[in-house]
């Protein structure tokens, strides 16, 4: 492995590994980033799955004003588990752990990771990590939100709720291992011929967040160590009859988990600079823009986290100071979106499924951004905290962000992954079932929200019983997107067109090996001539050549 250094001639070593993993491969302690990758893609996707369904039974419990089909208690319990896993268990881990495994060697020429057993570590820590989750439902269910604020998370479902602190400890120690990693191999691994200004900006998007990652989330268990205390052994950390202060908690953990919002967008944001340039035919739009922009929300990104807590007792200036911070970070924000406007503007655009997500992603992205950015005007936020406003931003972000990226990388890299093509009607059923069905979900909750219907409830005023309904309708639209999602995957993985090499005509340095790669990528290493993103450049150049061969 490690040895992306050696001389460009050096011949396939290793001769040991079998030609291809065979399928029971997947579900061992392999330390190919490939296998790795596609352990964490499959893995996130099931509990995607799993949280969704706990967002359907939610929503249908929602259809109505009365609490008449989930008990109250389980409902704070679904609530609780459907954000830690679509955060956790699904954006994360997809997006960092799944394309990150599987891109970033290939993309910088590399044979594998730096740390390919470390690698596995990693993945093997999430599995148990979901399992403790679910099986906290045998004592109720974690309760308290995914932010798990005391007192309330010291006093419901203890048990259920030290287990989803452990939960969260092993998949945040997963995800620190995962960052030393990306940083080494990064850093370290890139082949020779790769300049810093050719290092492709998925790239740079996972060393922004792995840096970030690497800062924020052992803040996050700190705070999670010392509310397990709390809730098991007496302490008083947050407990204010004994002179411990409950704000703190909340420092603690906006601390990681404004970051957190960067991990999940930042490696989405990559995504989009890969799949946008190759389907519109064109160079990107501000390569160093883009790439410093990522560095730039890295940073500014640990400065905004008291955003999330306007509301408690924080003074005057402080929030003065964040909503600053926070305003600034839509300035890099708003540079990738405009780099990529410019980059589809004239281009030669393929529609397929990849870039119809990748569009979708920008439309929808743009409005939770603005919601955003009203969110993080404290004036503001004071009215709609805690409303279903917040609700409906975050979605448009998550969902209309981060899972729209998942799929476009999804339908731009499974060529890539399997050697085969996904359908592309399916692929256009599914984006046009998954656009309907967000906006209808999620448009919506803004009005509730500013009509005053508070998040994370069960049962609600009459009033909002319309509005409610369309939610919960769209909800069941998303619901339905999903199958023929996975019908696709299922088909084309087996019998889909074979893709080639390089079906979408690719310059980064993935699509120059087969499809799916060979173990450890290469033949022969690559030497990078030219840019990732130089599309079109070569032809004018040859067309300048055949016209000074005609002058002559
Ligand atoms: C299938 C589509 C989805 C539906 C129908 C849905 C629906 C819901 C509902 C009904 C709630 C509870 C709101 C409340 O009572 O306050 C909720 C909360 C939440 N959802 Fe989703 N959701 C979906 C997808 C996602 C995705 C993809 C993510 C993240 C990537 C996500 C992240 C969250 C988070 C973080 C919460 C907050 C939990 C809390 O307040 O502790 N959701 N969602
Ligand atoms: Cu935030």
């Amino acid at each position: 492995m490690a040895q992306a250094q050696l001389p460009l001639d050096t011949p396939l070593s290793l001769p040991e590994h079998p030609k291809a993993w065979k399928w029971y491969d997947y579900f061992t302690f392999n330390v190919d980033h490939k296998v790795i990758g596609i352990q964490y893609l499959v893995t996130a996707f099931i509990f995607y799955l799993i949280g969704g369904l706990m967002a359907v039974a939610m929503r249908t419990e929602l259809a109505t004003a009365d609490s008449d089909f989930l008990d109250p208690n389980l409902y704070n319990a679904f609530l609780t588990n459907h954000g830690t896993i679509m955060i956790f268990l699904w954006v994360v881990p997809a997006a960092i752990g799944g394309f990150g495994n599987y891109l970033v060697p290939l993309m910088i020429g590399a044979r594998d990771m730096a740390f390919p057993r470390l690698n596995a570590l990693a993945f093997w820590l999430n599995p148990p990590a979901g399992a403790l989750l679910l099986a906290s439902f045998l004592f109720g269910g974690a309760q308290a939100g995914w932010t798990s604020y005391p007192p309330l998370s010291t006093i419901t479902a203890t048990t259920a709720q030290s287990m989803w602190i452990l939960a969260i400890v092993l998949v945040g120690t997963s995800s620190i291992l995962g960052s030393v990693n990306f940083i080494v191999t990064i850093w370290k691994m890139k082949v020779p011929s790769m300049r810093w200004n050719q290092l492709p900006l998925f790239c740079w998007a996972m060393l922004a967040t792995s840096l970030l990652a690497l800062v924020s989330t052992p803040v996050l268990a700190a705070g999670l160590i010392l509310l397990l205390f709390d809730i098991n052994f007496g302490t008083s950390f947050y407990k204010p009859d004994a002179g411990g202060n409950v704000v703190i908690y909340q420092h603690l953990f906006w601390f990681y988990s404004h970051p957190a919002v960067y991990l999940m967008i930042l490696p989405i944001f990559g995504i989009m600079s890969e799949v946008i340039p190759v389907h519109a035919r064109k160079p990107i739009f501000g390569y160093q823009a883009i790439a410093y922009s990522s560095l730039a929300i890295c940073c500014v990104g640990l400065f905004v986290w008291v955003h999330h807590m306007f509301t408690s007792g924080t003074p005057p200036w402080m929030r003065m100071f964040f909503t600053i911070s926070t305003l600034i970070v839509a300035v890099p924000t708003g540079v990738k979106i405009f780099s990529w406007v410019a980059t589809l503007w004239g281009g030669k655009i393929r529609l397929n499924s990849a870039m119809l997500f990748a569009i979708g992603l920008l439309s929808m992205f743009v409005l939770g951004g603005l919601s955003g950015v009203t969110l993080g005007t404290a004036p503001v936020d004071i009215h709609v905290h805690d409303t279903y406003y917040v609700v409906a931003h975050f979605h448009y972000v998550l969902f209309g962000g981060s899972v729209f990226g998942l799929y476009a990388g999804i339908y731009h890299w499974f060529p890539k992954m399997t050697g085969r093509l996904l359908d592309e009607r399916l692929g256009i059923l599914h984006f046009v079932l998954t656009f309907i069905g967000t906006n209808l979900t999620f448009l919506p909750m803004h009005e509730l929200g500013l009509k005053g219907m508070p998040r994370r409830v069960a049962m609600y005023d009459p009033q909002f019983e319309p509005v409610n309904l369309i939610c919960t309708i769209g909800a069941f639209v998303l619901a339905f997107s999903i199958i023929p999602f996975l019908i696709n995957i299922i088909w084309s993985w087996n019998r889909g067109k074979v893709a080639g090499d390089n079906p979408w005509g690719g310059l980064s340095l993935e699509w120059a090996t087969s499809s799916p790669p060979p173990i450890e990528n290469w033949e022969v290493l690559p030497v990078v001539t030219k840019g990732p993103y130089d599309y079109g450049i070569e032809r004018r150049q040859e067309s300048t050549d055949e016209d000074r061969d005609e002058e002559e």
